[in-house]
Protein backbone atom coordinates (compact mmCIF):
# COMPACT_ATOMS: atom_id res chain seq x y z
CA UNK A 1 0.00 0.00 0.00
CA UNK A 2 1.46 3.27 -0.78
CA UNK A 3 -0.24 5.96 1.28
CA UNK A 4 0.03 8.93 -0.84
CA UNK A 5 -1.66 6.87 -3.97
CA UNK A 6 -4.65 5.84 -2.23
CA UNK A 7 -5.77 8.90 -0.53
CA UNK A 8 -5.17 10.66 -4.54
CA UNK A 9 -7.33 7.69 -5.88
CA UNK A 10 -10.13 8.19 -3.04
CA UNK A 11 -9.86 12.11 -3.25
CA UNK A 12 -10.55 11.71 -6.99
CA UNK A 13 -13.39 9.05 -6.30
CA UNK A 14 -15.51 11.11 -3.53
CA UNK A 15 -14.30 14.90 -3.92
CA UNK A 16 -15.47 18.01 -2.01
CA UNK A 17 -15.25 15.72 1.32
CA UNK A 18 -12.15 17.48 2.93
CA UNK A 19 -13.57 16.30 6.41
CA UNK A 20 -13.75 12.43 5.28
CA UNK A 21 -10.18 13.12 3.48
CA UNK A 22 -8.23 14.64 6.44
CA UNK A 23 -9.18 11.56 8.84
CA UNK A 24 -8.46 9.16 6.05
CA UNK A 25 -5.39 10.86 5.45
CA UNK A 26 -4.09 10.43 9.27
CA UNK A 27 -4.88 6.90 9.60
CA UNK A 28 -3.30 5.92 6.24
CA UNK A 29 -0.03 7.79 7.02
CA UNK A 30 0.78 6.44 10.29
CA UNK A 31 -0.63 2.65 9.62
CA UNK A 32 1.53 2.28 6.02
CA UNK A 33 4.13 0.89 7.64
CA UNK A 34 2.61 -1.81 9.77
CA UNK A 35 0.51 -2.82 6.71
CA UNK A 36 3.46 -3.30 4.17
CA UNK A 37 4.26 -5.80 6.86
CA UNK A 38 1.29 -8.10 5.89
CA UNK A 39 1.32 -8.38 1.68
CA UNK A 40 -2.05 -10.62 2.64
CA UNK A 41 -3.64 -7.20 3.46
CA UNK A 42 -2.80 -5.86 -0.16
CA UNK A 43 -4.06 -8.68 -1.98
CA UNK A 44 -7.41 -8.79 -0.37
CA UNK A 45 -7.12 -4.65 -1.02
CA UNK A 46 -7.96 -4.30 2.56
CA UNK A 47 -7.20 -0.74 2.68
CA UNK A 48 -9.69 -0.04 0.33
CA UNK A 49 -12.80 -2.00 1.59
CA UNK A 50 -11.45 -0.16 5.01
CA UNK A 51 -11.74 3.45 3.98
CA UNK A 52 -15.06 3.23 1.70
CA UNK A 53 -18.32 2.95 4.03
CA UNK A 54 -19.98 -0.59 3.85
CA UNK A 55 -23.63 1.70 2.95
CA UNK A 56 -24.87 5.13 3.56
CA UNK A 57 -28.28 6.43 3.77
CA UNK A 58 -29.38 9.34 2.92
CA UNK A 59 -32.66 11.05 3.13
CA UNK A 60 -35.54 13.71 3.01
CA UNK A 61 -36.93 14.83 6.87
CA UNK A 62 -40.06 17.24 6.65
CA UNK A 63 -41.41 18.49 9.54
CA UNK A 64 -44.00 21.47 10.77
CA UNK A 65 -42.57 24.24 12.70
CA UNK A 66 -44.32 25.99 15.59
CA UNK A 67 -45.37 29.07 12.94
CA UNK A 68 -47.07 25.91 10.84
CA UNK A 69 -44.02 26.45 8.31
CA UNK A 70 -43.13 22.97 6.27
CA UNK A 71 -39.37 22.43 6.95
CA UNK A 72 -37.07 20.58 4.82
CA UNK A 73 -33.93 18.76 6.44
CA UNK A 74 -30.99 15.99 5.49
CA UNK A 75 -30.96 12.48 7.22
CA UNK A 76 -27.83 10.70 6.93
CA UNK A 77 -26.56 7.12 8.41
CA UNK A 78 -23.14 5.91 7.30
CA UNK A 79 -22.70 2.38 8.38
CA UNK A 80 -19.13 2.26 7.64
CA UNK A 81 -17.49 -1.14 9.46
CA UNK A 82 -18.98 -3.98 10.97
CA UNK A 83 -16.09 -6.25 11.60
CA UNK A 84 -15.81 -6.78 15.14
CA UNK A 85 -20.05 -6.10 15.90
CA UNK A 86 -22.76 -4.49 14.85
CA UNK A 87 -22.51 -0.84 13.32
CA UNK A 88 -22.20 1.94 17.31
CA UNK A 89 -21.82 5.31 16.87
CA UNK A 90 -23.65 8.59 17.79
CA UNK A 91 -26.25 11.04 15.73
CA UNK A 92 -25.24 14.62 15.25
CA UNK A 93 -27.63 17.64 14.80
CA UNK A 94 -26.02 20.69 13.78
CA UNK A 95 -26.32 22.92 11.28
CA UNK A 96 -22.59 22.06 9.80
CA UNK A 97 -23.91 18.36 9.27
CA UNK A 98 -23.10 17.26 5.72
CA UNK A 99 -21.83 13.99 4.62
CA UNK A 100 -17.76 14.69 4.38
CA UNK A 101 -18.40 14.90 8.54
CA UNK A 102 -20.36 12.38 9.11
CA UNK A 103 -18.30 9.63 6.54
CA UNK A 104 -15.14 11.30 8.57
CA UNK A 105 -17.22 10.01 11.95
CA UNK A 106 -17.97 6.72 11.03
CA UNK A 107 -14.59 6.11 9.56
CA UNK A 108 -12.70 7.49 13.19
CA UNK A 109 -15.51 5.84 15.01
CA UNK A 110 -14.52 2.26 13.55
CA UNK A 111 -10.85 2.54 14.85
CA UNK A 112 -11.81 4.09 18.65
CA UNK A 113 -14.32 1.00 18.62
CA UNK A 114 -11.77 -1.35 18.00
CA UNK A 115 -9.53 0.37 20.87
CA UNK A 116 -12.44 -0.09 23.81
CA UNK A 117 -12.03 -4.29 23.81
CA UNK A 118 -15.70 -4.36 22.97
CA UNK A 119 -17.36 -5.35 20.20
CA UNK A 120 -18.92 -2.48 18.06
CA UNK A 121 -18.33 -1.75 14.68
CA UNK A 122 -18.69 2.05 13.51
CA UNK A 123 -21.35 4.29 12.43
CA UNK A 124 -22.21 7.64 12.43
CA UNK A 125 -25.45 9.33 11.67
CA UNK A 126 -27.48 13.03 12.10
CA UNK A 127 -29.05 15.69 10.08
CA UNK A 128 -28.62 19.67 9.29
CA UNK A 129 -30.98 20.52 11.19
CA UNK A 130 -30.32 23.02 14.31
CA UNK A 131 -31.39 22.29 17.91
CA UNK A 132 -30.59 25.99 18.92
CA UNK A 133 -33.47 28.57 18.98
CA UNK A 134 -36.15 25.65 18.44
CA UNK A 135 -39.03 24.88 20.82
CA UNK A 136 -39.03 21.37 22.99
CA UNK A 137 -42.04 20.30 20.55
CA UNK A 138 -39.90 21.50 17.46
CA UNK A 139 -37.54 19.10 18.31
CA UNK A 140 -40.04 16.29 19.25
CA UNK A 141 -41.81 17.06 15.74
CA UNK A 142 -38.23 16.97 13.88
CA UNK A 143 -37.13 14.06 15.22
CA UNK A 144 -40.17 11.41 15.07
CA UNK A 145 -39.79 12.55 11.16
CA UNK A 146 -36.12 11.77 11.22
CA UNK A 147 -37.13 8.30 12.72
CA UNK A 148 -39.75 7.12 10.32
CA UNK A 149 -37.11 6.89 7.66
CA UNK A 150 -34.49 5.75 10.18
CA UNK A 151 -36.15 3.20 11.97
CA UNK A 152 -35.76 0.50 9.05
CA UNK A 153 -31.75 0.89 9.06
CA UNK A 154 -31.17 0.14 12.58
CA UNK A 155 -31.44 -2.45 15.54
CA UNK A 156 -30.15 -4.21 18.37
CA UNK A 157 -28.06 -6.13 16.94
CA UNK A 158 -27.85 -4.44 13.58
CA UNK A 159 -26.68 -0.63 14.56
CA UNK A 160 -26.82 0.99 17.59
CA UNK A 161 -27.04 5.03 17.73
CA UNK A 162 -26.28 7.82 20.32
CA UNK A 163 -25.64 11.11 20.82
CA UNK A 164 -23.33 12.91 19.73
CA UNK A 165 -23.37 17.07 18.95
CA UNK A 166 -26.62 18.39 19.39
CA UNK A 167 -28.06 15.41 20.78
CA UNK A 168 -28.88 14.62 24.27
CA UNK A 169 -30.74 13.05 26.71
CA UNK A 170 -33.75 15.03 24.94
CA UNK A 171 -33.18 14.11 21.72
CA UNK A 172 -32.28 10.17 22.52
CA UNK A 173 -35.67 9.99 24.53
CA UNK A 174 -37.99 11.03 21.28
CA UNK A 175 -35.89 8.66 19.00
CA UNK A 176 -36.22 5.70 20.96
CA UNK A 177 -40.26 6.72 22.14
CA UNK A 178 -40.49 6.84 17.99
CA UNK A 179 -38.42 3.84 16.97
CA UNK A 180 -40.57 2.07 19.98
CA UNK A 181 -43.93 3.06 18.33
CA UNK A 182 -42.40 1.89 14.50
CA UNK A 183 -41.29 -1.25 15.46
CA UNK A 184 -43.55 -2.69 18.60
CA UNK A 185 -40.67 -3.32 20.64
CA UNK A 186 -38.49 -2.79 23.53
CA UNK A 187 -35.13 -2.98 22.79
CA UNK A 188 -31.42 -1.85 23.29
CA UNK A 189 -31.44 0.15 20.12
CA UNK A 190 -30.25 3.63 21.42
CA UNK A 191 -27.66 4.06 24.34
CA UNK A 192 -27.66 7.06 26.12
CA UNK A 193 -31.15 6.18 27.10
CA UNK A 194 -32.61 7.73 30.13
CA UNK A 195 -32.11 5.84 33.27
CA UNK A 196 -36.23 4.75 33.88
CA UNK A 197 -35.97 2.69 30.15
CA UNK A 198 -32.48 0.43 29.81
CA UNK A 199 -29.83 3.81 30.43
CA UNK A 200 -26.54 3.34 32.08
CA UNK A 201 -25.16 5.00 34.95
CA UNK A 202 -22.62 7.25 34.26
CA UNK A 203 -23.42 7.65 30.24
CA UNK A 204 -23.73 10.83 30.33
CA UNK A 205 -20.08 11.47 32.23
CA UNK A 206 -18.37 9.07 30.17
CA UNK A 207 -16.63 11.17 27.59
CA UNK A 208 -15.68 13.36 29.73
CA UNK A 209 -14.25 11.15 32.78
CA UNK A 210 -12.53 8.97 30.16
CA UNK A 211 -10.82 11.71 28.75
CA UNK A 212 -9.70 12.45 31.99
CA UNK A 213 -8.94 9.43 33.06
CA UNK A 214 -6.80 8.76 29.64
CA UNK A 215 -5.25 11.79 30.31
CA UNK A 216 -4.05 10.53 34.15
CA UNK A 217 -2.17 8.25 32.32
CA UNK A 218 -0.63 10.14 30.18
CA UNK A 219 0.88 12.31 32.87
CA UNK A 220 1.33 9.35 34.89
CA UNK A 221 4.30 7.82 32.77
CA UNK A 222 5.75 11.22 32.96
CA UNK A 223 5.85 10.98 36.81
CA UNK A 224 2.91 13.95 37.37
CA UNK A 225 -0.64 14.45 37.95
CA UNK A 226 -3.49 17.18 37.81
CA UNK A 227 -3.02 19.04 41.16
CA UNK A 228 -2.45 22.63 40.34
CA UNK A 229 -2.20 22.41 36.68
CA UNK A 230 -3.99 24.98 34.22
CA UNK A 231 -6.74 23.66 32.25
CA UNK A 232 -7.89 25.10 28.80
CA UNK A 233 -11.28 23.34 28.19
CA UNK A 234 -13.08 24.22 24.66
CA UNK A 235 -16.89 23.88 24.47
CA UNK A 236 -19.87 23.73 27.48
CA UNK A 237 -21.64 20.80 26.29
CA UNK A 238 -21.68 17.30 27.08
CA UNK A 239 -18.11 16.71 26.72
CA UNK A 240 -16.72 19.63 28.01
CA UNK A 241 -19.34 19.77 31.12
CA UNK A 242 -17.88 16.25 32.97
CA UNK A 243 -14.25 16.89 31.57
CA UNK A 244 -14.43 19.73 33.51
CA UNK A 245 -16.07 18.19 36.57
CA UNK A 246 -13.23 15.47 36.85
CA UNK A 247 -10.19 17.40 36.45
CA UNK A 248 -11.82 19.46 39.43
CA UNK A 249 -12.51 16.71 41.13
CA UNK A 250 -8.87 15.63 40.73
CA UNK A 251 -7.17 19.07 41.58
CA UNK A 252 -6.64 20.91 38.47
CA UNK A 253 -8.07 24.40 37.56
CA UNK A 254 -10.25 24.92 34.80
CA UNK A 255 -10.08 28.56 33.22
CA UNK A 256 -12.23 28.08 30.28
CA UNK A 257 -15.17 27.02 28.61
CA UNK A 258 -16.73 28.27 24.86
CA UNK A 259 -19.74 27.54 23.14
CA UNK A 260 -20.25 28.92 18.87
CA UNK A 261 -20.35 32.38 19.78
CA UNK A 262 -16.83 32.41 22.06
CA UNK A 263 -15.32 31.87 25.07
CA UNK A 264 -15.09 32.69 28.81
CA UNK A 265 -11.90 33.04 30.61
CA UNK A 266 -12.31 32.92 34.48
CA UNK A 267 -8.69 32.71 36.15
CA UNK A 268 -10.22 32.41 39.78
CA UNK A 269 -11.49 28.93 38.22
CA UNK A 270 -14.53 27.71 37.74
CA UNK A 271 -15.19 25.62 40.43
CA UNK A 272 -18.12 23.21 40.99
CA UNK A 273 -20.79 25.64 41.90
CA UNK A 274 -20.41 27.73 38.72
CA UNK A 275 -19.94 24.40 36.75
CA UNK A 276 -23.54 23.88 38.26
CA UNK A 277 -24.87 27.36 36.85
CA UNK A 278 -23.40 26.09 33.20
CA UNK A 279 -25.07 23.24 33.57
CA UNK A 280 -28.06 24.60 34.38
CA UNK A 281 -27.58 27.32 31.37
CA UNK A 282 -26.74 25.00 28.58
CA UNK A 283 -29.15 21.57 29.48
CA UNK A 284 -32.03 23.61 30.76
CA UNK A 285 -32.39 27.25 30.00
CA UNK A 286 -30.37 26.17 26.65
CA UNK A 287 -28.50 29.55 27.45
CA UNK A 288 -25.08 31.28 25.91
CA UNK A 289 -21.64 31.20 27.64
CA UNK A 290 -21.57 34.91 27.21
CA UNK A 291 -24.10 34.84 30.30
CA UNK A 292 -21.40 33.38 32.88
CA UNK A 293 -19.10 36.41 32.08
CA UNK A 294 -21.97 38.38 32.62
CA UNK A 295 -23.14 36.50 36.24
CA UNK A 296 -19.21 36.23 37.08
CA UNK A 297 -18.37 39.32 36.05
CA UNK A 298 -15.14 38.05 33.90
CA UNK A 299 -13.69 37.81 30.19
CA UNK A 300 -15.77 37.15 27.69
CA UNK A 301 -14.13 36.74 24.22
CA UNK A 302 -16.79 37.13 21.22
CA UNK A 303 -15.88 34.56 17.98
CA UNK A 304 -12.73 33.68 19.05
CA UNK A 305 -11.51 30.19 20.96
CA UNK A 306 -9.45 29.77 23.95
CA UNK A 307 -6.11 28.66 23.06
CA UNK A 308 -4.91 31.88 23.39
CA UNK A 309 -5.11 32.10 27.25
CA UNK A 310 -1.91 30.58 29.16
CA UNK A 311 -2.92 26.70 30.18
CA UNK A 312 -1.00 23.95 31.49
CA UNK A 313 -3.12 21.33 29.49
CA UNK A 314 -5.84 22.19 26.70
CA UNK A 315 -8.84 20.10 26.43
CA UNK A 316 -10.61 20.54 23.32
CA UNK A 317 -14.28 19.64 23.35
CA UNK A 318 -15.94 21.35 20.76
CA UNK A 319 -15.44 20.23 17.29
CA UNK A 320 -13.65 19.40 14.71
CA UNK A 321 -10.65 21.56 13.26
CA UNK A 322 -10.74 23.83 16.38
CA UNK A 323 -7.29 24.20 17.09
CA UNK A 324 -5.40 25.18 14.31
CA UNK A 325 -1.80 25.59 13.87
CA UNK A 326 -1.29 29.14 15.05
CA UNK A 327 -3.31 28.51 18.02
CA UNK A 328 -1.04 24.94 18.69
CA UNK A 329 2.20 27.55 18.38
CA UNK A 330 0.44 30.03 21.17
CA UNK A 331 0.43 26.95 23.19
CA UNK A 332 3.34 25.96 23.57
CA UNK A 333 4.87 29.49 23.81
CA UNK A 334 2.40 29.32 26.82
CA UNK A 335 3.79 26.40 28.18
CA UNK A 336 1.15 23.70 27.15
CA UNK A 337 2.94 20.35 28.09
CA UNK A 338 -0.21 17.98 27.27
CA UNK A 339 -3.16 17.93 24.89
CA UNK A 340 -6.15 15.34 25.40
CA UNK A 341 -8.89 15.55 22.92
CA UNK A 342 -12.38 15.45 24.22
CA UNK A 343 -14.09 16.34 20.60
CA UNK A 344 -13.42 14.21 17.48
CA UNK A 345 -10.63 15.72 15.30
CA UNK A 346 -10.51 19.17 16.83
CA UNK A 347 -6.64 19.46 16.29
CA UNK A 348 -5.59 20.27 12.73
CA UNK A 349 -3.13 18.38 10.67
CA UNK A 350 -0.81 21.17 11.39
CA UNK A 351 -1.65 21.42 15.11
CA UNK A 352 -0.95 18.20 15.52
CA UNK A 353 2.61 18.48 13.57
CA UNK A 354 3.42 21.15 16.09
CA UNK A 355 2.26 19.38 18.93
CA UNK A 356 4.55 16.05 17.94
CA UNK A 357 7.28 18.53 17.25
CA UNK A 358 7.18 19.63 20.70
CA UNK A 359 7.46 16.66 22.38
CA UNK A 360 4.49 17.32 24.31
CA UNK A 361 1.66 14.75 25.43
CA UNK A 362 -0.96 14.29 22.73
CA UNK A 363 -3.77 12.22 22.88
CA UNK A 364 -6.15 12.65 19.72
CA UNK A 365 -9.69 11.94 19.77
CA UNK A 366 -10.42 8.31 18.69
CA UNK A 367 -8.18 7.47 22.37
CA UNK A 368 -8.98 9.94 24.39
CA UNK A 369 -12.84 9.99 24.30
CA UNK A 370 -13.48 6.77 23.43
CA UNK A 371 -15.15 5.99 26.89
CA UNK A 372 -18.30 7.76 25.90
CA UNK A 373 -19.04 4.92 23.37
CA UNK A 374 -17.14 2.50 25.83
CA UNK A 375 -19.99 3.05 28.19
CA UNK A 376 -22.39 2.72 25.55
CA UNK A 377 -21.33 -0.71 25.05
CA UNK A 378 -21.47 -1.67 28.34
CA UNK A 379 -25.69 0.39 28.41
CA UNK A 380 -25.79 -2.41 25.36
CA UNK A 381 -24.00 -5.76 27.74
CA UNK A 382 -26.94 -4.39 30.60
CA UNK A 383 -29.41 -4.65 28.11
CA UNK A 384 -28.81 -7.51 26.71
CA UNK A 385 -28.75 -9.25 30.15
CA UNK A 386 -31.32 -6.99 31.33
CA UNK A 387 -29.73 -5.84 34.38
CA UNK A 388 -28.49 -2.74 35.51
CA UNK A 389 -25.00 -2.08 37.04
CA UNK A 390 -24.29 0.49 40.04
CA UNK A 391 -22.16 3.77 39.30
CA UNK A 392 -19.34 2.68 41.10
CA UNK A 393 -18.90 -0.46 39.02
CA UNK A 394 -19.49 0.97 35.61
CA UNK A 395 -16.80 3.54 36.60
CA UNK A 396 -14.63 1.13 37.46
CA UNK A 397 -14.98 -1.07 33.93
CA UNK A 398 -14.47 2.63 32.27
CA UNK A 399 -11.31 3.10 34.04
CA UNK A 400 -10.12 -0.34 32.79
CA UNK A 401 -10.81 0.47 29.58
CA UNK A 402 -9.05 3.72 29.72
CA UNK A 403 -6.07 2.42 30.79
CA UNK A 404 -5.86 -0.47 28.19
CA UNK A 405 -5.95 2.14 25.46
CA UNK A 406 -3.31 3.96 26.86
CA UNK A 407 -1.11 0.63 27.30
CA UNK A 408 -2.20 -0.47 23.67
CA UNK A 409 -1.07 3.10 22.21
CA UNK A 410 1.99 3.15 24.63
CA UNK A 411 2.55 -0.60 22.64
CA UNK A 412 2.19 0.30 19.21
CA UNK A 413 2.97 3.97 18.95
CA UNK A 414 6.50 4.14 20.87
CA UNK A 415 9.21 5.98 19.28
CA UNK A 416 13.04 4.75 18.82
CA UNK A 417 13.70 7.92 21.36
CA UNK A 418 11.05 6.61 23.82
CA UNK A 419 8.60 9.78 22.69
CA UNK A 420 4.71 8.22 23.02
CA UNK A 421 3.52 8.67 19.24
CA UNK A 422 -0.40 8.29 20.39
CA UNK A 423 -1.78 9.32 17.11
CA UNK A 424 0.23 6.24 15.94
CA UNK A 425 -0.56 3.98 18.56
CA UNK A 426 -4.24 4.60 18.23
CA UNK A 427 -4.03 3.79 14.66
CA UNK A 428 -2.02 0.80 14.59
CA UNK A 429 -3.75 -0.74 17.46
CA UNK A 430 -7.18 -0.30 16.00
CA UNK A 431 -6.75 -1.18 12.61
CA UNK A 432 -4.67 -4.56 13.41
CA UNK A 433 -8.03 -6.01 15.04
CA UNK A 434 -10.52 -4.82 12.38
CA UNK A 435 -8.56 -6.02 9.51
CA UNK A 436 -7.58 -9.27 11.14
CA UNK A 437 -10.82 -9.91 12.13
CA UNK A 438 -12.03 -8.66 7.82
CA UNK A 439 -9.25 -11.21 6.54
CA UNK A 440 -10.84 -13.68 8.82
CA UNK A 441 -14.58 -13.05 7.58
CA UNK A 442 -13.80 -13.15 3.60
CA UNK A 443 -13.55 -10.78 0.57
CA UNK A 444 -16.95 -8.88 1.30
P1 LIG B 1 -22.85 19.11 22.73
O1 LIG B 1 -23.83 19.44 21.69
O2 LIG B 1 -23.31 18.71 24.08
O3 LIG B 1 -21.85 20.32 22.93
C1 LIG B 1 -21.12 20.81 21.86
C2 LIG B 1 -20.36 22.04 22.31
O4 LIG B 1 -19.48 22.46 21.28
C3 LIG B 1 -21.28 23.22 22.58
O5 LIG B 1 -20.69 24.04 23.55
C4 LIG B 1 -21.32 23.89 21.23
O6 LIG B 1 -21.66 25.26 21.28
C5 LIG B 1 -19.90 23.72 20.76
N1 LIG B 1 -19.85 23.67 19.29
C6 LIG B 1 -20.54 22.85 18.49
N2 LIG B 1 -20.27 23.10 17.21
C7 LIG B 1 -19.40 24.11 17.22
C8 LIG B 1 -18.76 24.83 16.19
N3 LIG B 1 -18.96 24.56 14.90
N4 LIG B 1 -17.89 25.81 16.57
C9 LIG B 1 -17.68 26.10 17.88
N5 LIG B 1 -18.30 25.46 18.89
C10 LIG B 1 -19.12 24.48 18.56
O7 LIG B 1 -21.92 17.98 22.09
P2 LIG B 1 -20.90 16.99 22.83
O8 LIG B 1 -20.34 17.62 24.03
O9 LIG B 1 -21.57 15.68 22.93
O10 LIG B 1 -19.78 16.83 21.69
C11 LIG B 1 -18.59 17.63 21.67
C12 LIG B 1 -17.52 16.92 20.88
O11 LIG B 1 -17.22 15.66 21.50
C13 LIG B 1 -17.89 16.57 19.43
O12 LIG B 1 -16.71 16.64 18.65
C14 LIG B 1 -18.34 15.11 19.53
O13 LIG B 1 -18.21 14.44 18.30
C15 LIG B 1 -17.35 14.60 20.55
N6 LIG B 1 -17.72 13.37 21.26
C16 LIG B 1 -18.90 13.27 21.93
C17 LIG B 1 -19.21 12.12 22.62
C18 LIG B 1 -20.44 11.98 23.42
O14 LIG B 1 -20.60 10.95 24.07
N7 LIG B 1 -21.33 12.96 23.45
C19 LIG B 1 -18.30 10.97 22.61
C20 LIG B 1 -17.04 11.20 21.94
C21 LIG B 1 -16.80 12.37 21.29
P3 LIG B 1 -23.19 25.75 21.11
O15 LIG B 1 -23.81 25.58 22.46
O16 LIG B 1 -23.08 27.17 20.67
O17 LIG B 1 -23.81 24.87 20.07
O1 LIG C 1 -18.03 10.14 18.94
C1 LIG C 1 -18.48 9.30 19.75
O2 LIG C 1 -17.77 8.37 20.16
C2 LIG C 1 -19.85 9.46 20.24
N1 LIG C 1 -20.50 10.44 19.91
C3 LIG C 1 -20.46 8.41 21.11
C4 LIG C 1 -20.93 7.23 20.30
C5 LIG C 1 -21.72 6.19 21.06
O3 LIG C 1 -22.23 5.30 20.37
O4 LIG C 1 -21.83 6.26 22.28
Amino acid sequence: MNAAKVLDALKHRFPNEAEYHQAVEEVLTTIEEEYNKHPEFDKANLIERLCIPDRVYQFRITWVDDKGNVQTNMGYRVQHNNAIGPYKGGIRFHSSVNLSILKFLAFEQTFKNSLTTLPMGGGKGGSDFSPRGKSTAEVMRFVQSFMLELWRHIGPETDVPAGDIGVGGREIGFMFGMYKKLTREFTGTFTGKGREFGGSLIRPEATGYGNIYFLMEMLKAKGTDLKGKICLVSGSGNVAQYTAEKVLELGGKVVTMSDSDGYIYDPDGIDSEKLNYIMELKNLNRGRIREYAETYGCKYVEGAKPWGEKGDIALPSATQNELNGDHARQLIANGCMAVSEGANMPSTPEAIKVFQDAKILYAPGKAANAGGVSVSGLEMTQNSIKLSWSAEEVDEKLKSIMVSIHEACVQYGTEADGYVNYVKGANVAGFMKVAKAMMAQGIL
